[in-house]
């Protein structure tokens, strides 16, 4: 009677110590406290040799089943904590499906990437690849094949980044046209240039030391000043509109001969006079002409076989004009509430 109503008040104890248990831990510590090496009931099996076989069996079958109880209310408080943990981590990370996302603000291309994406695909569909090279010249290429040597005038007009003696900054997209040329060897080329290029300039509104440009070059024979003018009223009527006119006037490069300075017809008043084209009714655009013959001979073809012509674009120039930016540093500024306009 005595063991039973231990048995019973240890249980009792067990089940109090179990139950207020708020960690994992210390259900272990009440586990080891009832059932453990030096726990009462240890102490009660030790009686157990001193009793009869009857009485034995008796106590032995009570002290199992209180073990087993005990067993398994531990591992089910143990269980119930483990559970609580991950559905409070789970209420705590709970997402809520149905709230709005994020706004995230759109990129867009550069207003100059526009421009001379839009170039390169009307020329692509015209039959012109693409070609780039270099923008750290020598000499030879930059100057000396476009029929500028040492001492030539044109030279100091645009001089020049130079990195050692004979190379500097390509001043024009140019030298990848005779890059492109010598490649060739005398086969016929239909290429445009685009790229930067770099000039001792004095920055101001319409002039930049670093600028881009997008040049024109088709050789082969029979190429005329006709096919330099159909293909440039093509690139403006697409650029700037169907009704588009251009026209030439005379100039002077050292490249071509002859060379025209282009003007197309005011996209604004069609050639009434706006402020956009100064009451010109014609705007200036680009510089272009007919191969010179030393450039060709220099680069390996025989001006009598084969003519080119050639045309120079300026990038920004164009974006400016079509977009109607009235400084040219804008496009430098990396100022978002600029760029986003576009
Ligand atoms: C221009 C104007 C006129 C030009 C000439 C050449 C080459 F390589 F064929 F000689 N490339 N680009 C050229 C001609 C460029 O820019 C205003």
């Amino acid at each position: 009677m005595e063991t039973e109503e231990l048995l019973k008040s240890l249980e009792e104890e067990a089940n109090l110590a179990i139950d207020n248990a708020s960690q994992v831990q210390e259900v272990n510590e009440a586990k080891a406290q009832f059932l453990g090496k030096k726990s009462k009931l240890n102490a009660l099996m030790a009686t157990m040799r001193d009793l009869s076989a009857e009485g034995r069996k008796e106590l032995g079958e009570k002290i199992n089943s209180f073990k087993t109880a005990l067993e398994n209310k531990v591992r089910e408080k143990i269980q119930a904590l483990e559970d609580a943990k991950i559905n409070a981590m789970l209420a705590s990370q709970e997402i809520d499906v149905t709230l709005p996302g994020k706004q995230i603000m759109d990129g867009n291309l550069h207003p100059l990437t526009k421009i001379y994406s839009e170039i390169e695909e009307i020329c692509s569909s015209m039959g012109f690849k693409v070609a780039d090279g270099p923008e750290v010249e020598c000499d030879l290429y930059n100057f000396e094949m476009l029929n500028l040597p040492k001492g030539h005038p044109a030279r100091e007009m645009q001089d020049s980044y130079y990195i050692t003696e004979n190379m500097l900054l390509r001043t024009q997209t140019s030298p990848v046209q005779i890059r492109t040329l010598l490649a060739a060897k005398g086969e016929p080329v239909k290429i445009i240039c685009p790229g930067k290029v770099y000039r001792r300039d004095n920055d101001d509104a319409t002039h930049s030391h670093q600028f881009m440009q997008c040049e024109g070059l088709v050789v082969g024979p029979n190429v005329t000043m006709a096919d330099l003018k159909g293909t440039l009223q093509t690139i403006f009527r697409k650029l700037f509109g169907e009704d588009v006119k251009v026209r030439f006037r005379p100039s002077f490069f050292p490249f071509t001969e002859p060379s025209v300075e282009v003007d197309f017809s005011c996209f604004k008043c069609h050639g009434e006079g706006c402020p956009l084209c100064k009451q010109n009714g014609w705007i200036e655009v680009l510089g272009a002409g007919m191969v010179h013959p030393n450039v060709l001979k220099m680069a390996g073809y025989d001006p009598e076989k084969m003519q080119g012509f050639a045309f120079g674009i300026g990038i920004e120039r164009i974006a400016m004009l079509k977009y109607g930016i009235d400084d040219i540093r804008n496009f430098y500024n990396d100022d978002v509430r600029f760029l986003k306009q576009f």
